[in-house]
């Protein structure tokens, strides 16, 4: 169950953003650095992958339909804290064609059909995700996922499943997180509420087919 919300609820203009990032959004190489996160898990960063970012944010909120999904909390159905999406990569390619580049990027690089594209918009301070890890990690071994992340910088963090010492990656518009290897197996993630005002952050989450189909 999910409601659609309009436009002009799903956030205002970024604070003051950094001149690049209102260009007309485009991919520089990719060149990211790995992070080992033991167990064969890992991820691998890279800052300013995507120039124009906030344009790029602009043009998904206004063109990407986002729905406030529910889930049940005790007895209750609660809305999610934030506004998802869920597209094949091409449908949103068509809106943002920068978004099919990534894919392709991402896909020669990790070689995987990056098809699916998740978006998640983090209106304000309020809105996060809670800990969890992907659910294809419990259908395909060793899943990647590519996560581009604009507007607001916002903690990512990641920790041991069930529990643990978090590691904290903070995530500014335009930067690059891929998740691989036992990442969602061993590891899960979260994108915390804050307790002071933050402009609106938004993420692109691409994700490749499993066995069993697009998850
Ligand atoms: O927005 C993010 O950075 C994380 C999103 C996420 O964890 C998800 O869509 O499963």
């Amino acid at each position: 169950m999910s409601a659609v919300a309009p436009p002009s609820e799903r956030c205002s203009a970024i604070a003051q953003p950094a001149l690049w990032s209102m260009q007309e959004p485009i991919v520089l190489e990719l060149a990211p650095e790995r992070v080992d996160l033991g167990g064969e898990a890992w991820v691998d960063t890279m800052t300013g992958f995507v120039r124009g970012g906030d344009t790029l944010l602009d043009k998904l909120v206004k063109t990407v339909p986002l729905s406030t999904g529910r889930r049940p909390m005790y007895d209750n159905m609660v809305d999610v804290p934030r506004l998802s999406s869920h597209l094949p990569t091409d449908v949103v390619g068509a809106a943002a064609p920068v978004i099919d580049d990534i894919a392709v990027m991402l896909g020669a690089r990790y070689r995987k059909a990056f098809t699916r594209v998740g978006i998640n918009l983090y209106r304000n301070e309020s809105d996060s995700v809670a800990w969890h890890a992907d659910k294809i990690g419990r259908i395909m071994h060793q899943p990647v996922i590519g996560l581009v992340s604009l507007g607001a910088a916002r903690p990512f963090l990641l920790r041991p499943l069930g529990g643990g010492k978090s590691r904290k990656f903070v995530l500014g518009s335009g930067d690059l997180l891929v998740m691989g290897g036992n990442c969602q197996h061993h590891f899960e993630h979260s994108v915390p509420k804050l307790t002071h005002a933050t402009a609106p952050r938004l993420s692109i989450i691409f994700r490749h087919e499993s066995s069993k189909g697009s998850l």
